[in-house]
Parts: structure tokens; sequence; C-alpha cells
């Protein structure tokens, strides 16, 4: 389907991918955006979401809605982040196939796969072990959607396909000092330390863990791509392909702050899983190819987040 003649609907249009998703489509030149705000429509709501489906008919469905949040709010609400991600993923997917929906692209995590998998994990380790327990509940949401996708497509011939992000940072984030991931968690607290001239900042954990973060203009590259593919795979893997240590992010996060006082690591906070590096090969032999580096992409988020603080956004 031509650019101009498709809807496509992004579910989850104000979160970061969300958001970052509509930003590509729109530089693309597709003009047939579809979006709602989550006032108007609650997409755990089944007959909510099958009636706003029936109604729009869109040809093509991103999912990116979720409720997320970092290791806090994961190990905090696991009730809430199974209960709301596997009522989004059901709605969506099952509303899309009743309303004819040809097309569906779903967003899931890295955190789907075992915690002992072997690393850089390949999308044909999922299900070959126990998950890592502090994000089991969004784990197990996200695994249930993943396969609503692939089930849907077996059975009945729909390209319903998903895609599968290491750690996601860039503009939109969300900077709540308890519930975000690391990278808005420790922007904020750096530049707040900054403000007030204090000596340290505390980071969660012993600072060993390995993480590897993908600029979120980069996955919706990454998307853009997938939903042009013909015969995609079920789910794929997207990842920057660069680690580091959170003790080696907490040093470039100051520095792009401007802290320069000591960083001191809190080990009674959880670390979670000791490394998540995903084998990306599948989605590279698409001919994708993620651009921004974790040092410009820090910086750019940085200034984002002093915009949008200026702003009195958080
Ligand atoms: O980003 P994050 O919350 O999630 O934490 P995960 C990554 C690492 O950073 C952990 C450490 O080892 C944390 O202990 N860390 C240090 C901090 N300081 C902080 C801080 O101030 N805030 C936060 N949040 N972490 C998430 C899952 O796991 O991965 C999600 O919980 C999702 O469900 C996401 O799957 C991709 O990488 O551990």
């Amino acid at each position: 389907m031509t650019p101009a003649s498709r809807k496509i609907y992004v579910a989850g249009h104000r979160g970061m991918v969300g958001s970052a998703l509509v930003r590509a489509l729109t530089a693309k030149g597709e003009r047939d955006i579809l979006a709602i705000d989550r006032s108007a429509l609650d997409l755990t709501d089944q007959k909510a979401t099958r009636d706003f489906l029936m109604t729009e008919k869109p040809d093509e469905i991103i999912v990116a809605a979720a409720r997320v949040g970092g290791i806090e709010a994961n190990r905090s609400f696991p009730a809430e982040f199974l209960h709301e991600n596997l009522a989004i993923a059901s709605n969506v997917i099952h509303g899309a196939f009743e309303a004819g929906v040809k097309r569906l692209l779903f967003l899931g995590s890295s955190c789907i796969y075992p915690r002992e998998a072997p690393q850089p994990i390949s999308e044909d380790a999922l299900l070959t072990g126990p998950l890592e327990p502090t994000n089991e509940a969004y784990a197990i949401a996200k695994i249930a959607g993943l396969k609503l996708c692939q089930f849907y497509r077996r059975q009945h011939g729909v390209c319903f396909h998903s895609v599968m992000p290491t750690n996601l940072y860039g503009p939109g984030d969300n900077y709540h000092p308890e519930r975000s991931h690391v990278i808005p968690g420790l922007i904020r607290r750096f530049h707040e330390a900054k403000q007030r001239g204090d000596s340290e900042v505390v980071i969660w954990g012993t600072g060993t863990p390995l993480r590897e973060f993908l600029h979120v203009e980069d996955l919706a590259a990454a998307c853009l791509r997938l939903i042009e593919v013909e015969n995609p795979p079920d789910w794929v893997n997207a990842g920057s392909g660069g680690e580091v240590t959170i003790s080696e992010l907490a040093a470039l996060i100051a520095e792009a702050t401007g802290f320069e006082g000591e960083i001191r690591t809190d080990p009674s906070k959880p670390d979670g899983t000791p490394r998540k590096a995903l084998d990306s090969g599948k989605m590279r032999a698409l001919d994708w190819t993620p651009k921004i580096g974790l040092r410009d992409g820090l910086a750019e988020t940085c200034a984002a987040y002093a915009r949008e603080h200026a702003a009195d956004r958080h």
C-alpha cells in the first residue's frame, strides 16, 4: 500500500516511542496517521477498543501503548504491569483482527528473554528458561502479545508481527524520580544535584550490570522499515550493539549534565538482570543501522530534559 493511501493507527502516540513514531511517519510523508488520547479511549476496555477499531478501520496498526516503567515500578506494581499490558495486547490485537486490519506491529521488550540466556541474545532464546524476577510480570504480558501476533498470523493469515527493542531512551521520556528507567532517572538526579551544588549523587545497585541502550529515533526507523517488509519475521530484536555498565552510564550522564562531584552506588537497591545484550543480526539484515551513538544521544536527551523541565512538565 502506498504511503498516501494507508491509514496507520499509532496506539500510544503520547508516549516516548509513540511520539517518535508519529514524528518519523510524518517526516516520511504519511498523511493519514490515526491517534486518540487516553482520555477518549482506554485500551484496557475491550468494548471501547473494539468499537473504535470497527469504526475507524485502520489499514495498519503500530502498538506502542503500554504501561512501562523502570526496575522499581516493575517490582512494586507487578499486578498492574501484567493486567494492563495483557489487556492492551489482547484488546488491540483481537480488535484489529475483527476490524479486518491486515498489518500490525507489536512492540515488546528485551526482558522477554530468560535471565540466563546466552549473550548476545538471539530470538530463538525465547521461552528457554526462567525470566528475570524484577520484570517478570511485564515480560509475561509482552510474551503473550508476541504470541498473539504469531498465532493470529499462523491461523488467519494476517501480517501481525513484533519487534523487541533493547532499553530505550530519548526525548519525551518519563522522569519520575523512582518509577522511571535508569537514563531519565539519572538525568533528573544529576541535573538537580548540579543545580543544588551537591557534592555526590547516589545511583541504585552495584553499578556493574551491563545494559544496551537504543535511541528512540533509531527504534522508530526500525519500525518503519519493518512495516515495509513483505514477509517479516514473527519477532525481531532491535538493539544498538553497544553495552555500558551502569557506572559508566552514570559517568556519561554526569558529563552531559556538567555534574563534577562524586558518584556513589547503593547496593541495597536491585541490580536486575546482570546483562541483556541483544543479537540484532536479523534486523540489521533488513538494512537497518542505528545512527545515534550513546554520548550524542545523551547530550541531546539532557537538552530535551532541560527544555521539558523548564516548561514544567514533570
Ligand atoms: O532502566 P532500569 O530501571 O531497568 O534499570 P532494567 C537499569 C539498571 O540501572 C539497574 C540501575 O541495574 C538499576 O539498578 N539504576 C541505577 C537505576 N540508578 C538507577 C535509577 O536511578 N533509576 C533506575 N530506574 N535504575 C527494565 C524493566 O529493566 O528494562 C522494564 O524493568 C523494561 O520492564 C526495560 O523491560 C527495558 O533494564 O533493569
